[in-house]
């Protein structure tokens, strides 16, 4: 009896369709399909999280290959980036190096894997052929305005020594170390995302094929708020207060106003006065703690009085101003008004420093102690309110985002370079386009310590000035590596083209990406940037769509005892043990059967065991009968056991075919997969067996296989003596025909309650129906002597017979 050889079958397979090169895309008349898995860090070494969301990407793929789709499957690397240079910190190697190595590694890997990529679309984000367009993408946005220099209070890792994004600051720790994120003021760069926030939030509705919860991370994140700002006079002061608040009509209950201690205002007022020291004192306490634990409800609101009054325009009362922790500088206009009878952190503090609290809205929502708009309801207050500001022009209605834009510069060396010149006479210039890409330079020194290490390189930072040629210094901070992946999908498609960074028509041809897929954790950053990037792209006149990602999947976690797989727990399993052990056709199938791909997934030994299991069951099946499919016989005078081989084995292609290309169920399509297999097995042991009905069996079970675990089945499918690859066929249409049924059942109840079945003809009619109910030998003794009153057929279902 042969042996299921995976290790061989596997090799040999790979060998062939990297020879054949079966995966390249060429440009044809097929319809198009763009599959896409989010591109990894090259770390070095797959996890199960790769090889699950590989697997589900490749059977995607593999899967409208076979439905005749034009299919775009690359794969490339998100190769800038931290640990890369921690490593050249640590080990002395270079991050060039380091990260070179790793891709060979990795790419052998996936390789291993057996993916249905294009490899000859592969792309590094860190080699200058990549880079070189991130760099004219970026002075694109400079020269339309959407990338500028600010200098501002930035979140600054006390440990990794660089500036953060609001988003890489989690509960008021650096994303990537845990240790104490801090503010700093200092110059960088932003993208002007701001601008785009709208319109960032409304295509949401677009977005169809996505999953709810990841739309309202993104809606939540853009964090639209309608309100007013207001401004307030300042007693002995020429400039006036601007706030923005959500709660206009609460006006006549604002008891004190609060500053953000940042606030531009804050070192003027108290300048001179008693208050100075305490306040600079105060400031210098909240530098030291993150926006998150400042605005926390667990912290306690903390603020002083500063000296002075404001007061309010619609009824003219004096109210102190204060600084306190919980007003941040950079959110509306750094400044509130304080309503603490309708405000719970409002509430806190004026409690605390015993502040007077006003209600006005009683119990049922309408207006008191608020002039002419008592009585009204809240809501018609809330415009009243407005209108009346507006006409006196001391407020507007106006719309807050909590979207702040995007801070760019990394103090870092492995990332971008950031294409611009400072000049003594220019000032900030961009650097010429024929002089792109702007290197990094390799004799850099790795401390780990303040600036960024391109300080450290004198032939880069001295350079000339492009617009006049005096001697100039170079930007030495890098780009965010969120910028390298915000437009990956798109070099995809024209990877070589050395003109621009990419065809304009090819990326119409090929976008958006059909279907995505990737981590949660991508819900909101990686996925927010790429639809800005494609949005400013589209103004720039360079493409022509608003969104990036049509269909997004996003795939649960692999876990291990009900955790994360992590080094920490030494929960780990793997993948190349896996594959060493079993083969990489079942470690396939275990990650795409043992969940659906929405939901995590527990690691369980025996579920890789009985997948294995079942791989060498089907190879024994083939085996075993395949002299047999070569005799020749037809699908005429089917008998009994025939058809209902047949009905099984079209039911079963039909539902595969549903559950791949609705909601990617390959869970239960691998399951119904392996029932077929199993009736097969029992179909081949009845005596009259139809040639042709195991002939069909055997290749059903075998196309049905070719997305989930390719290898065995291209190894089935010659083995079967089928000429070419299973991969390129056609995938097959259930036969309606084999789905009708010759024979139902139907249930005989004697006064509602079932006394028999019987087997009739599928086409039979109501009145033969309720005839053989009566001539059944069973059901002609119960109703014996008895009289009939009265009988219900339901059609193909049920007689019911009542009786007396
Ligand atoms: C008065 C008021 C009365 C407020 C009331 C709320 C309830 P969202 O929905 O998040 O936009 N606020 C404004 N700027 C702030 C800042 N820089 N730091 C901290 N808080 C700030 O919240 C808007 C509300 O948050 C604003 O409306 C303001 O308080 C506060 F019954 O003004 B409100
Ligand atoms: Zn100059």
């Amino acid at each position: 009896m042969a042996v299921y050889n995976f290790k061989e079958i596997e090799k040999k397979w790979q060998k062939i369709w990297e020879e054949n090169k079966s995966f390249k895309t060429v440009e044809n008349d097929k319809p198009k399909y763009y599959v896409l898995e989010m591109f990894p860090y090259p770390s070095g070494k797959i996890h199960m999280g790769h090889v699950r969301n590989y697997s589900i990407g490749d059977v995607v793929a593999r899967f409208m290959k076979m439905r005749g789709y034009n299919v775009l499957h690359p794969m490339g690397w998100d190769a800038f980036g931290l640990p890369a240079e921690n490593a050249a910190i640590k080990h002395g190697i270079h991050p060039d190096k380091w990260t070179r190595e790793n891709i060979k590694e990795m790419k052998e890997q996936l390789k291993l894997l057996g993916l249905s990529y294009d490899w000859d679309r592969e792309i590094a984000t860190c080699l200058p052929d990549y880079y070189k367009w991130t760099q004219e993408l970026f002075l694109k946005f400079y020269e339309k305005g959407l990338a500028y220099k600010k200098k501002s209070f930035v979140n600054w890792c006390t440990s990794c020594e660089t500036v953060l994004a609001n988003e890489q600051v989690v509960g008021g720790k650096c994303e990537r170390c845990d240790s104490v994120v801090v503010k700093k003021d200092l110059e960088q760069w932003y993208l002007k995302i701001t601008d785009y926030a709208e319109r960032l939030l409304s295509d949401i509705d677009k977005l169809q094929g996505w999953p709810e919860k990841v739309k309202t991370m993104q809606k939540n994140w853009i964090g639209k708020s309608t309100g007013a700002e207001v401004d307030f006079e300042i007693e002995g002061f020429d400039k006036k207060l601007k706030i923005f608040t959500t709660r206009p009509d609460t006006i006549y209950g604002v008891t004190y106003m609060v500053l953000a201690p940042e606030h531009d205002y804050v070192d003027e007022l108290v300048k001179g006065s008693e208050y100075e020291k305490s306040v600079k004192d105060f400031k210098e306490k909240m530098q030291l703690m993150s926006e998150i634990e400042r605005t926390s409800t667990d912290t306690e609101k903390e603020g002083l009085f500063i000296g002075k009054y404001a007061i309010n325009p619609l009824n003219g009362k004096k109210i102190p101003i204060y600084i306190a922790n919980y007003v941040l500088v950079d959110y509306g206009t750094g400044a509130i008004m304080a309503v603490p009878a309708h405000d719970e952190r409002d509430e806190e503090f004026a409690k605390k420093y015993d502040l007077e609290i006003v209600s006005v809205i009683d119990e049922d929502g309408n207006m008191v102690n608020s002039d002419e708009f008592n009585g009204l309801s809240h809501k018609e207050a809330f415009n009243k309110i407005v209108e009346k500001l507006e006409s006196i022009g001391v407020g507007k209605k106006t719309v807050n985002y909590r979207l702040r834009d995007w801070l760019i510069s990394r103090q870092r060396y492995w990332g971008c370079p950031i294409p611009i010149v400072y000049c003594d006479e220019c000032g900030v210039v961009p650097v010429n386009r024929e002089d792109l890409p702007v290197l990094l330079p390799t004799d850099v020194e790795f401390t780990g310590k303040g600036q960024s290490p391109l300080t450290t390189s004198k032939e880069f930072v001295n350079t000339s000035c492009p617009k006049c040629g005096k001697i100039a210094k170079r930007e030495i901070d890098t780009m965010d590596t969120f910028i390298d992946s915000s437009w990956y999908f798109l070099r995809y498609i024209d990877a070589k083209n050395d003109k621009s960074p990419f065809d304009k028509d090819l990326v119409e041809k090929w976008m958006p990406v059909d279907q995505y897929i990737g981590g949660v954790e991508h819900a909101i950053l990686h996925l927010l940037y790429s639809r800005f990037f494609v949005k400013v792209l589209k103004d720039l006149g360079m493409l022509d769509f608003d969104e990036p990602f049509n269909n997004l999947l996003t795939q649960g976690m692999v876990l291990k005892d009900g955790a994360k797989m992590s080094k920490s727990k030494g929960n780990v399993v793997s993948p190349l043990d896996i594959i060493e052990k079993y083969g990489v056709d079942t470690a396939r199938l275990f990650v795409l059967f043992a969940a659906p791909p929405e939901r995590d997934l527990d690691w369980s030994d025996q579920g890789v065991e009985g997948c294995f299991r079942f791989i060498n069951r089907v190879y024994r099946l083939v085996d075993e009968l395949k002299e047999l499919v070569n005799v020749d016989a037809s699908l005429k005078n089917l008998s009994k056991e025939d058809k209902k081989a047949r009905l099984i084995i079209h039911s079963t292609l039909k539902k595969v075919t549903e559950d791949i290309s609705g909601r990617f169920n390959f869970n239960t399509a691998i399951s119904a997969l392996m029932e077929l297999v199993n009736e097969m097995y029992k179909y081949k042991e009845v005596e009259s067996r139809n040639e042709a009905v195991l002939k069909e069996g055997l290749e059903t079970i075998i196309t049905i296989l070719a997305p989930f675990t390719p290898h065995i089945a291209e190894e089935l499918w010659s083995m079967i003596g089928k000429e070419g690859y299973v991969s390129e066929i056609t995938w097959p249409n259930y036969d309606e025909n084999a789905l009708v049924k010759d024979e139902i059942e139907v249930v005989v109840q004697i006064n509602g309650k079932v006394r028999g079945k019987l087997n009739l003809n599928a086409n039979v009619t109501k009145e033969e129906m309720e005839k053989e109910a009566l001539e059944d030998e069973k059901i002609k003794r119960l109703i014996e002597g008895k009289n009939i009153v009265k009988i219900i057929a339901v059609p193909k279902k049920l007689v019911n017979i009542v009786v007396k």
